[in-house]
C-alpha cells in the first residue's frame, strides 16, 4: 500500500512517512545507479521500517513501458487500455505478495504513475491474497485530478514552512471554474464534487472493461449495471438542473454539430506538468489521427456504430461475429446491450458494434487537438476521475441512455401482477425530517481532505485542504404496511424520488417523471401478519457510502489494523457519496414526489451468502464477488414504459407516494456541526 503514497517519489525514499524499500542493485533505474549505495542510507535515516525487496526475474514489461512517464493516462484510449491490461495481468500473475512487492518496486520508478496506480488498484482488488487491503482514496494519491492547482503551491509552502501540528487547512474556493454569468456554473457544485468524481472513478475501477483475465471484467450483470448506474447519474443531474432553473441535459446526438457548452477545467496534472486542456464553446468533434496514441478514427465511424445499435434495437436482435443473430430478450437484453455499448471485452461483437461509448469520450476529449499538431493531451472527458466535471459528460450520457431507453421502450409495460404483492398494502410513506414532516433540508458543508499523501518531493506530514460541498440533514423514512395475507411475509422496500414539475413549471408527464426517478434506498423487511410501521434511517441507504468512506478518515493510515473502516475498503469505496443523496432543492422548497413500493421478496431474492462482503452501496455498485442482490431489472419498477398517465395511475396497493419538498439554506456549516 505504500506504493500509493507520493506517486512520483521513488520507492527507496521514505514512503508513508516511515518506511523505506531496500532494493536489489539491478532495480535502480540508470539515473540513480551511480548513487544507489548511498541512497538507501540517506533516505532511511528516519525510517522506522526497512522493507527488503526480493530480487525476481522480471517479466516482459515492454508494452506498458511504452507510455511515457509524464504523460496522461486514459482508460478510454484503446492503446492505453492494452498497456494497462498487460500490466494488470503481470500484477495478477505474481506468485505471492512478496513477488508483487518486487515487481511494484521495479515498476513504480519507471511506469507512468497514473497507469501504475490504476493497475495496482485493480490487482489488489482482484487478487485473493490482497483482497482485504484498504487502497487509499484516489483523491489523496492524485489530488491534482480533483482540485484547483493553486492549492498545491500553498500546500508546498505550508509543508515546508509550518511544522506539523500548526498547519491550518488550505481553502479550496467553491465555484472557481467559471463566472456566475455562465448558467452551467449553477450546477458546478455537483459536477465538480470531489466525492462524486471519486465514485465514478471507483465504479470504473471495480468494473474495468479490459483485462486478459475475463473474470475481472465478466461480473454479474455488469452491462446492465453500466446502463443503470449512468442512467441514475443522468436522472440525478437532471434533477439538480431543474432545482437550479436549468433545463434537463440535451442529448449529444448530432456528432456534426458544435457542442455549445465549453469547459475550462483549471486543473493541472502534477505528473505531466501540464494544464488540462479546455474545450471552447462551439467546438465540434473531428476525425482523429494521433499516431502517438495509435488512434485513427473518423467521426463517421461513431455514426456507423450508432446506426448498428439502432438497427439492433429495431430488430430486437444483434448480429454475432459468425453472422447469426441473437435476440435481445426481456431478461438479458439490457445486459448484452450494455456490454456492447460501453464497450468491454465481453461485448458479443466488438468488431461490428465497435466501441461507441468509450470512443465518444475519446472524440470529445480530443476535439481541441485531433491530429496532435499542438502536442496537447486529452481533456477531462478522457479520464473517469475527471469526466463528470464537464457539462458535455451529461449530454453524451443522456444520449447513451436514450439508446438504452429505445430498447426498454420495446418491452411490454409491467402488467399489474408483476407489480402487485397480493395481501400487502403500503398505506403511507413519509419523511421525518429535521424541519418537520415531509420536508428535506440541505445546505453547504465544509470538510477536509488530506493532501500530504499526494505531495511528492516535499517535507512530510499532513496537509489538509478544506472544500465545500452540498449536504442534507439526515432523516427517516416512515412507511406503514399492512399484511392481510394471514401469514408472515418478506418484502423488499424500494424507495425513489422524482421531480414533479418540468423546466417550464408544468406537471411532468409520467413517462418523463419515471425516467427522472432516483433511487434512494432498497432493503428487505419482515412483514408479520397485521400492520407495522417501518422506520429507516437515511444514513443506511443502499445507494450511498458514508462520508468517511468517500474521503477516508484522515487519522487512519492504509492497512492500519485499528482503522475505523472495515477491511475491503477497495470495493466498498464504490458508492454514491452520501452528501449527494438528496438533490439541492430551492430556497422556497422544491417539490418532489417520494415513492415507496414493497415487492415480494420471493420474486426478488438472490440466494447467496453475504457474510463479510461489502454490500452497503449495492444499488449502483453491486456486491464484490457476488451476484447483484436483486433479481428484478435494475430500476424496477420504473425501467419500463407504462400506460399510466400519472404516478397515481401507476400505483398498485403495495405502493404509496407522498409529496415532499427540499428546502435549501444558503449557509455553510463545518463537518460535525449539527444543522
Ligand atoms: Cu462512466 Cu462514460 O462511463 O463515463
Amino acid at each position: 500500500l505504500l506504493f500509493f503514497d507520493r506517486p512520483t517519489e521513488p520507492c527507496f525514499m521514505q514512503k508513508g512517512d516511515d518506511a523505506i524499500f531496500q532494493l536489489p542493485d539491478n532495480f535502480y533505474p540508470d539515473k540513480y545507479k551511480t548513487v544507489s549505495n548511498t541512497l538507501a542510507n540517506r533516505f532511511g535515516e528516519n525510517a522506522q521500517r526497512s522493507i527488503p525487496v526480493r530480487n525476481i526475474a522480471l517479466p516482459d514489461l515492454s508494452l506498458p513501458m511504452q507510455l511515457p512517464y509524464n504523460d496522461q493516462f486514459s482508460l478510454f484510449v484503446p492503446k492505453h487500455r492494452k498497456m494497462a491490461g498487460k500490466l494488470i495481468d503481470i500484477f495478477m500473475g505474481m506468485r505471492d505478495v512478496d513477488d508483487l512487492q518486487s515487481i511494484c518496486s521495479y515498476c513504480q520508478m519507471r511506469m507512468n504513475p497514473y497507469m501504475f496506480n490504476y493497475c495496482l488498484s485493480v490487482a489488489i482488488l482482484h487478487r485473493e491474497d490482497t483482497k482485504g487491503l484498504n487502497i487509499p482514496t484516489f483523491a489523496e494519491s492524485f489530488p491534482d485530478k480533483f482540485m484547483d492547482p493553486k492549492v498545491f503551491r500553498r500546500a508546498r509552502e505550508v509543508s515546508t514552512v509550518v511544522p506539523v501540528g500548526n498547519r491550518l487547512p488550505i481553502n479550496i474556493p467553491q465555484n472557481y471554474t467559471a463566472a456566475d454569468s455562465n448558467p452551467e456554473q449553477r450546477v458546478a457544485y455537483f459536477r465538480e464534487d470531489i466525492g462524486l468524481n471519486l465514485h465514478h472513478w471507483h465504479w470504473h475501477l471495480v468494473y474495468p472493461f479490459d483485462a486478459a483475465d475475463r473474470a475481472i471484467v465478466n461480473k454479474d450483470r455488469r452491462g446492465e449495471l453500466f446502463y443503470y448506474m449512468h442512467q441514475q447519474i443522468i436522472a440525478r443531474y437532471s434533477t439538480e438542473r431543474l432545482c437550479n432553473n436549468l433545463g434537463r441535459p440535451r442529448r449529444y446526438n448530432d456528432f456534426r454539430s458544435p457542442i455549445e457548452e465549453g469547459y475550462f477545467p483549471k486543473l493541472d496534472s502534477q505528473v505531466a506538468s501540464r494544464a488540462w486542456p479546455p474545450r471552447f464553446a462551439g467546438s465540434t468533434i473531428r476525425d482523429i489521427d494521433r499516431p502517438v496514441d495509435q488512434i485513427k478514427s473518423d467521426v463517421s465511424q461513431l455514426e456507423i456504430w450508432r446506426d448498428r445499435f439502432l438497427k439492433a434495437i429495431e430488430d430486437m436482435a444483434i448480429v454475432l461475429p459468425n453472422g447469426r443473430t441473437m435476440p435481445l430478450d426481456e431478461e438479458t437484453g439490457i445486459d448484452v446491450l450494455g456490454n456492447l455499448m460501453e464497450s468491454s471485452i465481453i461485448s458479443r461483437n466488438r468488431g461490428y458494434y465497435g466501441d461507441l461509448h468509450n470512443m465518444g469520450h475519446v472524440f470529445i476529449s480530443y476535439s481541441h487537438d485531433p491530429d496532435h499538431r499542438n502536442l496537447e493531451q486529452f481533456g477531462v472527458m478522457g479520464d473517469s476521475a475527471t469526466a463528470m466535471r464537464d457539462p458535455v459528460f451529461y449530454r453524451w450520457h443522456s444520449y447513451i441512455d436514450d439508446i438504452f431507453q429505445l430498447y426498454k421502450n420495446k418491452l411490454p409495460p409491467y402488467p399489474a401482477e408483476r407489480l402487485d404483492f397480493p395481501g400487502v398494502r403500503v398505506t403511507s410513506i413519509g419523511i421525518e425530517g429535521a424541519s418537520g414532516a415531509n420536508i428535506l433540508t440541505t445546505q453547504w458543508e465544509q470538510s477536509t481532505v488530506e493532501l500530504g499523501r499526494g505531495l511528492d518531493f516535499t517535507p512530510r506530514g499532513s496537509v489538509l485542504a478544506r472544500f465545500t460541498h452540498l449536504q442534507h440533514d439526515e432523516f427517516n423514512y416512515v412507511c406503514t404496511v399492512t399484511n392481510s395475507s394471514g401469514s408472515d411475509l418478506m418484502g423488499t422496500v424500494r424507495i425513489f424520488m422524482a421531480p414533479v414539475l418540468d423546466e417550464g413549471g408544468r406537471q411532468l408527464s409520467f413517462d418523463d417523471q419515471r425516467r427522472l426517478m432516483i433511487e434512494l434506498d432498497k432493503f428487505t423487511e419482515q412483514l408479520p401478519a397485521g400492520s407495522r410501521t417501518i422506520r429507516r434511517r437515511s444514513l443506511d441507504s443502499s445507494v450511498t457510502i458514508p462520508y468517511e468512506r468517500t474521503f477516508r478518515n484522515q487519522n487512519t493510515r492504509p492497512g492500519d489494523p485499528g482503522s475505523a473502516e472495515a477491511a475491503e475498503f477497495d470495493f466498498c469505496g464504490c458508492g454514491w457519496p452520501h452528501h449527494l443523496l438528496i438533490p439541492k432543492g430551492t430556497d422556497n422548497g422544491y417539490p418532489v414526489v417520494l415513492f415507496a413500493m414493497v415487492s415480494n421478496w420471493n420474486d426478488d431474492r438472490v440466494i447467496q451468502d453475504l457474510v463479510g462482503s461489502c454490500n452497503d452501496a449495492a444499488s449502483y455498485c453491486g456486491i464484490r464477488d457476488r451476484k447483484y442482490p436483486d433479481r428484478r431489472a435494475m430500476g424496477y419498477p420504473f425501467d419500463r414504459p407504462s400506460q399510466a398517465s400519472s404516478i397515481n395511475d401507476f400505483l398498485t396497493p403495495n405502493m404509496a407516494i407522498q409529496e415532499c419538498s427540499i428546502r435549501f439554506t444558503n449557509a455553510t456549516r463545518q463537518r460535525g456541526q449539527q444543522g
